[in-house]
């Protein structure tokens, strides 16, 4: 059993928590790069943007080409590195039209690795890596590279290097229109973020007891967040875990909402009439309900169990993705605290997952 100092000693713990840090010093390094990727994105404007990473840097993409697509007007989409692997027809049907962005904390887990290099060479498409290993194979063999100084995670869960990922590639979008109020709203993320570090903690602690099941639910730029969510609680504490498209819920998952269950709901501005009334239903099943709000619709903080205010930024829906993603992986934490778990020490996993593609399967 973890006592809670030794818990909050924990690297993962303070990876959580140097997030604002680290996200300054990341914007700092990548607002000298604004002239480098403004001509990145001169060079691809007429072409599809694929982003792509394995497990947690997959769902970063998934909230990366939906908030690149929003500021740049660029078309862009999201797949597993898996996919490429086995149905590149499908992925890249206009291969001289596509660049594909490849994410990932390491650069060497293999599918992302294998995909990069299938696509240089069998589609000659271009690849901007997105890494927080500047000398791994993604970033060594990439046609581009989007590189910030980041001082390595220890911990074998992603959680500074998610956000600090998706930060990059929203400063690369922000950069097609380079308009400084939207720059002034980024630079105040990390002093948001503290903010809600100061205010969130015992609400998250107690918002995990007495509940083994939880779902997450988010839309648009959101549902990467909520599937990094459910991620992060079945990584840390080991327990069952779903995310879903927010009104996806209604449709089947809800049979399986209980007292034992936390749902957390991800607020999006432009959804927010359709969610509070999602909320008024999710009250009625009988679960916990969580609520982290970054648009000020103090109107649900009445229906939930636990509401998290996120301090107001201009454009909700681009900004919040990234300052809802801490308070998820706080809940994990929690989570594998109040179960005794160590954090630190995930069950079955390792900080990469390589396997040699060369080998046979033994089932065939
Ligand atoms: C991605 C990843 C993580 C997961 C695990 C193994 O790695 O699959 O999502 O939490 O720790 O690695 P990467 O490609 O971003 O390095």
């Amino acid at each position: 059993m973890m006592d809670h100092q030794t818990a909050v000693n924990s690297i993962t713990y303070r990876e959580i928590r140097r997030q604002p840090e680290i996200w300054k010093t990341a914007l700092n390094s990548l607002r000298k790069e604004a002239a480098h990727h403004q001509q990145l994105l001169e060079i691809y404007k007429d072409r599809y943007w694929i982003f792509t990473g394995c497990g947690t840097s997959y769902y970063l993409a998934q909230s990366a080409a939906f908030l690149f697509q929003k500021f740049t007007g660029f078309h862009s989409c999201a797949t597993p590195a898996s996919e490429i692997l086995i149905f590149p027809h499908a992925v890249f049907q206009r291969p001289e039209k596509s660049v594909l962005v490849t994410i990932s904390r390491s650069g060497e887990s293999t599918e992302v690795v294998m995909a990069a290099r299938q696509v240089m060479h069998d589609f000659k498409i271009p690849t901007i890596a997105v890494s927080c290993n500047k000398n791994s194979s993604l970033a060594k063999e990439g046609s581009h590279r989007l590189p910030f100084p980041f001082q390595q995670e220890e911990s074998v869960v992603m959680t500074g290097s998610f956000t600090t990922m998706l930060l990059s590639i929203l400063n690369l979008a922000l950069q097609k229109e380079a308009d400084d109020g939207v720059f002034r709203e980024i630079e105040k993320l990390p002093e948001n973020l503290e903010h809600i570090f100061t205010y969130s903690i015992d609400k998250l602690e107690n918002a995990v007891r007495g509940v083994d099941d939880f779902v997450f639910l988010g839309q648009g730029p959101f549902l990467g967040i909520a599937n990094e969510g459910a991620l992060k609680m079945q990584e840390m504490s080991i327990s069952h875990s779903q995310s879903f498209n927010s009104l996806e819920y209604r449709h089947g998952p809800k049979s399986t909402a209980a007292k034992s269950t936390l749902i957390t709901l991800l607020l999006s501005s432009a959804g927010k009439k359709l969610e509070y009334q999602l909320a008024e239903d999710l009250k009625n099943l009988g679960a916990k309900l969580l609520i982290v709000d970054g648009i000020g619709k103090k109107e649900v903080k009445d229906l939930a169990d636990f509401y998290i205010s996120i301090p107001p930024v201009k454009y909700p829906d681009a900004f919040n993705p990234v300052l809802y993603t801490p308070v998820l992986q706080l809940l994990g934490f929690y989570k594998a605290l109040a179960k005794g778990i160590n954090p630190d020490k995930p069950q079955n996993l390792t900080a990469v997952v390589t396997f040699n593609p060369a080998e046979n399967g033994r089932h065939e």
